[in-house]
C-alpha cells in the first residue's frame, strides 16, 4: 500500500501549492459573486486580479455561522437547486440550522478528502471499517461512507446505538478500523466491560467531532488496543475530514491545503496571529460548488504547528489539535480555562474514568465549579480536588460517582452545565 491517496496533491512543494491556491481562490471569488446576491454584495469592490498570493485573502471579508443562519435554507447557493444531490445540517447551539448542500462534484470532493484520511491512517482497499455516527442530517455517518466508497473499503454502516451489537459486528466482520465521535469510543469500552465481550481485533480508530485531551486519547488507545487519529471537519466546510486529520506521526492535523486555505486570526480583532500563537481558525473552500465558504470564522481555537514537511512526507500546513471553541472558554474567579484542560487533568488521576460533567454554579454573582466524575473505588473527592487545584490554578469541588452514574448521550457529549443557585 502506498502512503498517500493522492501523492501529487499531498506532497507538492509549497510554492506550487501557493500558486494553486491563488488560482482557485480567484475562481471561487468570481463564481460566488456571479452566482449569489449575498456574495455579490459582500464581495463588491474586490478585484480578483489583486489576489496574487494566498495572504491576499486578507482583502476579503469574513463570514460566520450567522451568514448561514440568516440565509436558511439555501440562500447561499451558487448553483441551481436541480444540481443538488444531498444536504446535511447541524442545529448548532442556538438551534438555528446551518445547512450545507452538495452537487455531485462536491460529494466527490468530500470523498476525496476522506479517502486521503483513510489512506493516511493506514487503511487499504478491501479492509473493513465500521461507521458509528448516525446516518442522517449529521454529516458524520455519510462523510465516512462517501470516503469509504471512494477508497474501496468494506463498509459496515452501523450508525449509532445498540453498542453490544456493534461489538458483535466488529468481531464477525473482522473490522480493522472504527469511525466515531470521541465519546462513543469511551462507550464501546464500557459496554465491553459490562458484557465481558472479547476485545475486538481493531487496529485503528478515527475519532473527532469533539475536542479530546491527550489523556483521553491515550485512554481510548490503550483500552481498545488501537491507534487513534484525530479527524477534523464541520458542516460549513463540507463535513467530516474536509479540513484534515493527523497522520501516524501525530504531529498535528494536516489541512488539505489544495482544497482549503486556513488562517488563524485573533478572535477579537480578526487580525492574523503568528504561527504557534493561539487564535480562531478560518477556512476558505477552494473547490466547492454549491455553497463555497470564504473566510468562514469557525469559532474553533488552535494554532499553526508547522508549515514544514512532516515526517510522513506531506507538505501541508499542520494545526495543533483543537483546544475548544471561542464560546467554550469558562471564566471562574478570574481564571480562564477550557473544558479540555479539566478533562486532561482528571484523566491523569489513576482510577478516574472518562465520564464527567463540569457544573458551573452561580451564587449571588460568584461562580463556583463542581466536577462530577466517575471513578473506580478508592478515588476520593479530595484526590480530585487536590490534583485539579495543582493543574488548573483554581479550586473546583470534586464529586466522585460510581461507574455508570452519569447519563450517557448519543452523539456529541455535553460536558458543561450551568446552574443558578439564587
Ligand atoms: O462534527 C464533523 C465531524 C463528524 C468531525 C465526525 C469528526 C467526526 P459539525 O457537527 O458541524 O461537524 O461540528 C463541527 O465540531 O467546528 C468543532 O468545534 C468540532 N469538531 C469537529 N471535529 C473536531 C475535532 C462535525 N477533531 C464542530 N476536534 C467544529 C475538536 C472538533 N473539535
Amino acid at each position: 500500500m502506498t502512503l498517500y491517496w493522492n501523492e501529487r496533491a499531498e506532497t507538492m512543494s509549497r510554492d506550487e501549492l501557493a500558486a494553486r491556491q491563488v488560482e482557485r481562490l480567484r475562481a471561487t471569488v468570481v463564481r460566488a459573486r456571479e452566482r449569489n446576491p449575498l456574495y455579490r454584495d459582500s464581495l463588491a469592490g474586490i478585484d480578483p486580479g489583486d489576489i496574487r498570493t494566498p495572504e491576499d485573502i486578507r482583502r476579503l471579508p469574513f463570514m460566520d455561522k450567522d451568514s448561514f443562519r440568516i440565509s436558511y435554507p439555501l440562500g447561499m447557493l451558487c448553483v441551481e437547486q436541480n444540481e443538488l444531490r444531498e444536504m446535511h445540517m447541524s442545529s448548532g447551539s442556538t438551534g438555528t440550522p446551518v445547512v450545507m448542500a452538495y452537487t455531485e462534484a462536491d460529494l466527490n470532493q468530500w470523498a476525496e478528502c476522506m479517502a486521503r484520511c483513510y489512506r493516511m491512517a493506514g487503511i487499504d482497499r478491501g479492509e473493513a471499517i465500521q461507521i458509528t455516527p448516525s446516518f442522517g442530517l449529521f454529516n458524520g455517518g455519510f462523510g465516512f461512507y462517501h470516503g469509504g466508497r471512494k477508497a474501496g473499503l468494506f463498509i459496515i454502516p452501523t450508525g449509532s446505538g445498540n453498542t453490544p451489537r456493534q461489538i458483535q459486528l466488529m468481531q464477525d466482520f473482522k473490522v480493522k478500523a472504527l469511525m466515531g465521535v470521541v465519546s462513543y469510543a469511551v462507550r464501546i469500552k464500557e459496554v465491553l466491560d459490562e458484557t465481558a465481550a472479547d476485545l475486538p481485533d481493531l487496529k485503528i480508530g478515527i475519532f473527532g467531532a469533539e475536542t479530546f485531551s491527550d489523556s483521553m486519547r491515550q485512554k481510548i488507545e490503550s483500552s481498545l488496543g488501537i491507534e487513534a487519529f484525530d479527524i477534523y471537519g464541520m458542516t460549513e466546510t463540507g463535513g467530516v475530514g474536509t479540513t484534515g486529520m493527523d497522520c501516524p506521526a501525530h504531529e498535528g492535523i494536516h489541512v488539505w491545503e489544495d482544497q482549503y486555505i486556513v488562517e488563524i486570526v485573533d478572535p477579537a480583532t480578526g487580525e492574523p496571529v503568528p504561527d504557534g500563537q493561539p487564535g480562531e481558525v478560518v477556512f476558505t473552500s477552494l473547490c466547492r460548488e454549491a455553497i463555497p465558504v470564504i473566510r468562514f470564522r469557525t469559532g474553533d481555537l488552535t494554532s499553526v504547528r508547522s508549515r514544514g514537511r512532516c515526517a510522513c512526507g506531506r507538505t501541508s500546513l499542520r494545526l495543533n489539535r483543537i483546544t475548544g471553541r471561542v464560546d467554550d472558554m469558562l471564566i471562574v474567579k478570574g481564571v480562564n480555562f477550557f473544558p479540555k484542560q479539566v478533562e486532561q487533568a482528571l484523566l491523569e488521576i489513576p482510577g478516574v474514568l472518562p465520564e464527567y460533567q463540569i457544573l458551573i454554579e452561580d451564587h449571588e454573582g460568584v461562580r463556583d465549579v463542581r466536577i462530577l466524575v466517575e471513578a473506580e473505588p478508592g478515588v476520593t473527592g479530595y484526590m480530585v480536588e487536590k490534583h485539579l487545584k495543582e493543574r488548573l490554578q483554581f479550586s473546583p469541588k470534586g464529586d466522585v460517582l460510581a461507574p455508570g452514574s452519569l447519563p450517557r448521550q448519543p452523539g456529541k457529549a455535553k460536558r458543561v452545565f450551568f446552574k443558578n443557585l439564587d
